[in-house]
């Protein structure tokens, strides 16, 4: 069957694409809307409703193709084809309009959306800007700072911000075609807008375009993509139509062939690629309505929150009544933290906490269909928990651990049916941070692993499996990079030139700010558990551990790698700066100066390095595992794809 089919309803022909799962504008969506056209030209309908099957309207063009050479009809002579037909085109917009679906509904002359629907530009995303006129379209139908905020931050907006931009016509009340239908009747009988090509372009003052563009790129950090749709976007101000769309074509084309998109697309099939199991086809998830949290500290309220804002039930223990009350306090912050932002409305705030409750008791566990224990970081406390669940919980219920480094396998071996344990290791902020890395202990059952898998799709988390080891995927290779940037303090670098480094590379933060951040306490909490069995061979940077004898433990304590001030900005600490020469000196080390690309290729080796063991041990099943765990945990830059892709790329 044809991916486009064309039907008369009256005197209306309906053009309905169904192209699964997201109806992208693939080769064979192109030819059908050709034909569809052309038939539509033949036949004079009073006008055509242009509507998608299944779950969105075009959601772009088909990103696979772009990595093949384009194959005719091409999209943007598709749609200049369809704006200049004889009979007005009305988009009827369910679902997602996105890239070259939003392009498609611009060479409408009509456009009505379903009041759930989302419409945008996300090109940026993939390291491109549009390439079928949404530059040069969109700001000569909409205000062009508001048609630049589209393309530039590649955020899209609801239904209702589309019609109040003047982006739809009209939001459809009750059936879309029907609404698209009457629509379409209207246009029929009316003079027919000027298509958005030929228009003039709008004028817009320099400097409050500059400035608007410097406000919109601020957050691009080193990816070229935004700034280079606010460029097209000014073109497309400067110039007429059709220059300005052979201009946007021509950074497109160049976008498409540079290192940036290919790695951001890269990472786009990356996300959708992992969290996925043979062991798991065809095996169903355990019931799951409500959820045990136990421990009520930052990152237990968080899962909770997350869990609740996702519509599941949960109970949370604490060791007494008074913790207990301390870690519902959190939760209900994190629930009104979101109601105040307008992030959920009152109903939806109001039925999440009347699905929660925290006690002291685990007998109020005896229904729960999942339990995750985010407690202190100990293998005995956590043993302890471990042995307490068994006797509270049914036997059906999943176990799950949010340890973020230890062994996954010796906790569920402490209990009787070790096939029901599992790691669940949440990012911090638990109920922001999308990564979830599923540790997968050698007992663990099937369908408690499909269990796992189901949580974090209705938890909207963006799963990654991982075998047992120190650290599991992400606090292996955190740890690995972390001791490297210490041997570069021993061999000559100082913090605030690691952090630089890190910075100018496109991370979010550098490595020792981070660390202040979080508290250097924690680090060193660990470090001390581990003296024991730390290999006598292997070398070992004391500096942190001397910042934390002497009391200081980062921002929290005003002192740490850095000092901070009432302003909380850091400075450079001199006391830490003559710490790291001394500790050279008593090691021998001659230091030497390092550039910031020097810097960087020894932790982004360090990263390759560990990202290869990992690989050679199966902790994680490919690159792909390792890349999406980098981007989502530590904020490496999307657009360099992650440390194994930029490996092989
Ligand atoms: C563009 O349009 C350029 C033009 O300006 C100019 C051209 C000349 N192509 O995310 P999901 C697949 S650039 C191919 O899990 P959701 C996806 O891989 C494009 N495949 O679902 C997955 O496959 P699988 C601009 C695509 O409901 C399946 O669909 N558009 C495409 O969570 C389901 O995806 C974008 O950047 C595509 N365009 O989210 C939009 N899109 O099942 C990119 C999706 O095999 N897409 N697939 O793993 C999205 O943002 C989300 O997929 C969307 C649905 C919001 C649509």
């Amino acid at each position: 069957m044809s991916v486009v089919t064309t039907k008369m309803q009256g005197d209306i022909a309906v053009v309905t694409i169904d192209n699964p799962p997201v109806n992208a504008a693939s080769q064979a969506v192109r030819q059908g809307l050709l034909d569809a056209l052309r038939a539509t030209e033949a036949r004079q309908p009073a006008a055509v409703v242009l509507i998608c099957a299944g779950r969105s309207f075009v959601a772009g063009a088909d990103i696979r193709e772009f990595d093949k050479p384009f194959l005719e009809p091409m999209l943007p002579e598709l749609l200049n084809a369809i704006e200049a037909a004889t009979r007005p085109w009305v988009a009827a917009i369910h679902g997602t309009a996105l890239g070259g679906g939003c392009e498609l509904a611009l060479a409408c002359s009509h456009r009505i959306g379903a009041p759930t629907a989302k419409i945008g530009l996300p090109e940026v995303n993939l390291g491109l800007i549009p390439g079928a006129g949404g530059t040069v379209r969109l700001p000569r139908l909409i205000d062009p700072i508001e048609a630049a905020r589209l393309a530039v931050t590649g955020k899209p907006v609801s239904a209702a911000k589309a019609l109040e931009l003047g982006l739809f016509d009209r939001l459809a009340e009750g059936d879309l075609l029907a609404a698209a239908i009457a629509l379409a009747k209207d246009a029929a009988t009316q003079p027919r807008p000027e298509p958005l090509l030929t228009r003039a372009a709008p004028k817009v003052d320099r400097a409050t375009w500059d400035a608007a563009m410097a406000k919109l790129t601020a957050k691009a950090r080193g990816q070229d993509s935004p700034h280079e749709a606010a460029a097209a976007l000014r073109d497309a101000l400067d110039h007429d139509g059709v220059t300005a769309l052979g201009l946007e074509r021509a950074r497109f084309m160049r976008l498409k062939a540079s290192p940036q998109s290919a790695a951001l697309r890269y990472i786009f099939f990356a996300e959708r690629a992992v969290g996925k199991s043979p062991r798991t086809k065809d095996v169903p998830p355990r019931p799951l309505a409500r959820i045990g949290v136990i421990g009520g500290g930052t990152m237990g309220a968080g899962i909770a929150a997350s869990a609740l804002l996702a519509g599941l039930g949960v109970q949370m223990v604490e060791r007494d009544t008074d913790a207990a009350s301390a870690g519902a306090a959190r939760v209900e912050g994190i629930l009104g933290g979101a109601l105040n932002r307008g992030l959920i409305s009152e109903a939806k705030h109001a039925a999440a906490l009347a699905r929660f409750d925290a006690a002291s008791d685990y007998a109020t566990l005896a229904d729960a269909d999942l339990v995750i224990e985010a407690v202190f970081e100990d293998m005995a406390v956590k043993k302890q928990v471990f042995a307490a669940l068994e006797q509270a919980c049914k036997p059906e219920a999943v176990l799950a651990t949010n340890t973020s480094y230890l062994d996954v396998n010796e906790i569920a071996a402490s209990v009787t049916d070790p096939s029901r344990v599992i790691g669940l290791h949440f990012f911090s902020p638990a109920h922001i941070m999308k990564l979830l890395e599923i540790v997968v202990p050698e007992a663990v059952a099937d369908d408690v692993l499909a269990t796992a898998l189901h949580l974090a799709k209705t938890l909207r988390k963006l799963p990654v499996l991982a075998g047992v080891c120190d650290g599991f995927i992400a606090n292996r290779i955190m740890s690995s990079y972390r001791r490297e940037a210490d041997y570069l303090l021993e061999d000559g670098a100082l913090p605030h030139e690691v952090d630089a480094a890190m910075r100018a590379f496109g991370l979010p933060m550098g490595l020792f700010e981070m660390q202040d951040l979080a508290g250097l306490d924690i680090g060193w909490a660990a470090r001390k558990r581990r003296a024991a069995t730390r290999p006598a061979s292997e070398r070992y940077v004391d500096i942190a551990d001397h910042i934390c004898e002497a009391g200081h433990f980062g921002r929290k304590t005003g002192r740490g790698w850095y000092l901070y001030g009432p302003e909380g900005t850091p400075e450079r600490n001199p006391d830490v700066e003559a710490l790291i020469v001394a500790e050279s000196a008593r090691k021998g080390i001659t230091r030497q100066s390092f550039t910031a690309e020097q810097i960087m290729t020894r932790i982004l080796g360090c990263m390759q390095s560990e990202g290869a063991a990992i690989l050679s041990e199966g902790i994680a099943a490919s690159r792909e595992d390792i890349d999406v765990t980098m981007v989502n945990a530590f904020g490496f830059p999307r657009w360099r794809g992650g440390p194994m892709f930029m490996q092989t790329a």
